[in-house]
């Protein structure tokens, strides 16, 4: 339904990772780059869009960190926090704002959620029995305790969850506790902590037909939420711990607790709306079309693990708010694994076993394009996908090299040597060269259909389906022949030819921005900039002819190849742990 339907603004946010740690390439194929191709398309479209992103800087993850590292949270989040906003900003993620959880106007606008939610009789108090370490004097929260999963046995159980087969129970039902803290391995105690809940259940028929009037979305990502929705409970919202958003309720038992970081990190997602609305309009209510009008699409784009709280919890959170809108489309993926040529096993990418790449490291080996055209032709969208060094190069030399940046080298190379450095002037076109540049729009709309429909992968085949072609045309043309005896053809093939690599610099922008830059420099155009302001079209512009007589620059080999034995070394570097 809602692929038809024209929004007046389209708003994308990517899930906020966690601030403790560099961002890797699992996080960059499932979230970021599916993201930031489907901004940069509707960029091109002239679509009013804004791209959001930013640190998640809460909660155990953050304080476990400092523990562990012997600093204060403070310095963890600085410390990633620089890190990935710079590592994003170099692979070319696009965001209109890269926010923090941790800056005041967070707080703000999470106690303005949390409060709205109690006022209208969403959030409750209750009891609770949870685990407390005697010996370091403090409760146990998430992943503070381990112990054995009630349901699956599965040892490194989180209080009230295992990682392993999902399964959610009470924190007193976790078998064999354990505290894990650097320094105590303490067996904890029950003890009893008055806690906020969520009351979930008042929402589930609301999100249930919202979910119903979205049967456009991936299977797996409906499968998941429809899990959820079906068996919904209060859920617990604050913690005792100092690190988070303080409870903004005038109660004594309020000040040692905080609000839990899975409440407040989609909540982010406004305040770094609001950040912008004020860095950008100088205007505090800029921000409130883009969560409030229901002529605005809101998108979020997270990995597999991440869906629940993004189709049902968040969602009840905004219901809960009255008037904000909901997501139109949630694009989770799937996992990026690793594949281990040595034991020839595909692997969970997993900090333990150390065969994680993290963007920082891939980008000191690099063109960004190179990764880009790597994880997009991979993109875990609708099953599991994994990382393999010679796969990389394979599918980057054997496709974006041989078949793109061959046919646009060897066109542009011709047309600047024998034509003055200028588009041809084209004879007549005969039936082939009249296909060829009929497949021009033809292949753009088909580009274009696959990333409407959040289908990134098949979206980059396509667009090499238009090298594919064009090399078909060339080499039957054979202008290096005709060049010798017939100069008027080799001109209309030429002629021909430069319209297809003008395509293909505006069909790669949403993938390698780049190469897009480079090959327009090439021929003299802008592929324009788009953004929250909306503008022209310039997808469309891709499908127009250019002039003959147009200057060309001297053409540069856009897609370097990747050298086998550096591909070796780097792939021993990875298998050794070096890739982090
Ligand atoms: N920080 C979990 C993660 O990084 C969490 C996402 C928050 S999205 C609002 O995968
Ligand atoms: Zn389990």
């Amino acid at each position: 339904m809602s692929e038809e339907r024209v929004f007046a603004r389209t708003l994308v946010t990517s899930a906020l990772p966690y601030a403790n740690g560099l961002i890797h390439l699992g996080h960059i194929a499932g979230a970021y780059l599916p993201a930031d191709v489907f901004v940069r398309y509707k960029r091109m479209r002239g679509e009013k869009i804004l791209f959001i992103g930013g640190s998640d800087e809460y909660g155990v993850p953050i304080t476990l960190t400092a523990l562990k590292e012997g600093i204060s949270p403070k310095d963890v989040i600085d410390r990633y926090h620089s890190a990935n906003a710079e590592s994003f900003a170099q692979l070319g993620i696009s965001y209109d704002l890269y926010g923090r959880t941790s800056w005041d106007l967070h707080i703000d606008t999470t106690q303005q959620f949390f409060k709205n939610l109690h006022a209208g009789g969403y959030i409750h108090e209750e009891d609770m029995e949870l685990w407390y370490s005697v010996q370091s004097d403090r409760f146990l929260p998430d992943r503070y305790v381990k112990g054995v999963c009630p349901r699956c046995g599965y040892a490194d159980a989180n209080a009230d969850e295992c990682e392993s087969c999902g399964a959610q129970y009470p924190p007193h039902d976790l078998r064999e506790p354990r505290a894990n803290i650097p320094g105590d391995s303490s067996t904890p105690v029950l003890r009893n902590s008055r806690h906020w809940f969520l009351d979930l259940p008042q929402f589930a028929e609301r999100i249930k037909s919202w979910l119903d009037e979205h049967p456009e979305w991936r299977a797996n990502v409906k499968g998941i939420a429809y899990g959820w929705v079906g068996d919904l409970r209060t859920r617990c919202i604050t913690r005792d711990t100092d690190w988070g958003v303080p409870i903004p309720l005038d109660d004594p038992g309020a000040a040692s607790k905080r609000i839990y970081v899975w409440f407040d990190a989609p909540i982010g997602y406004v305040t770094n709306t609001r950040q912008w609305g004020i860095d950008v309009h100088g205007d505090a209510d800029a921000w409130k079309p883009w969560w409030k009008d229901q002529d605005t699409r809101l998108i979020h784009f997270m990995g597999k693990d991440n869906v629940p709280f993004h189709t049902v919890i968040f969602p009840a959170v905004l219901l809960g708010q009255g008037d904000f809108i909901l997501p139109d489309q949630v694009p989770g993926s799937e996992y990026l694994n690793v594949f281990n040529r040595q034991t020839g096993q595909t692997e969970k990418g997993s900090k333990s076993k150390g065969n994680m790449i993290s963007v920082r490291w891939i980008l000191e080996q690099f063109d960004p394009d190179v990764i880009r055209y790597y994880l997009c032709a991979i993109a875990p969208e609708s099953k599991d996908s994994s990382f393999d060094w010679d796969d990389l190069a394979a599918r980057y030399n054997g496709e974006l090299c041989d078949v793109v940046g061959n046919f646009v080298h060897r066109s542009l190379t011709m047309a600047v040597k024998n034509f003055e450095d200028q588009v041809p002037q084209p004879g007549v076109l005969d039936a082939e060269d009249q296909a060829m540049l009929d497949a021009i729009p033809a292949q753009l709309d088909l580009i274009a259909e696959a990333l409407d429909g959040f289908r990134f992968r098949q979206g980059l085949e396509r667009f090499i389906d238009l090298g594919r072609k064009a090399n078909v045309y060339f080499d039957g043309k054979q202008p290096w022949v005709t060049r010798k005896t017939d100069l008027e053809r080799t001109a209309t093939t030429l002629y021909v030819c430069c319209q297809v690599v003008h395509a293909l610099a505006y069909a790669m922008t949403p993938f390698l921005p780049g190469g897009a830059m480079r090959l327009a420099a090439i021929l003299g155009v802008t592929l324009g900039k788009g953004g929250p302001e909306g503008g022209a079209d310039v997808w469309e512009e891709g499908k127009r002819l250019i002039p003959a007589g147009t200057p060309l620059n001297p053409p540069q080999v856009l897609f370097p190849k990747l050298d086998k034995d550096r591909i070796a070394e780097l792939a021993e570097i990875h298998r050794n742990g070096g890739a982090m």
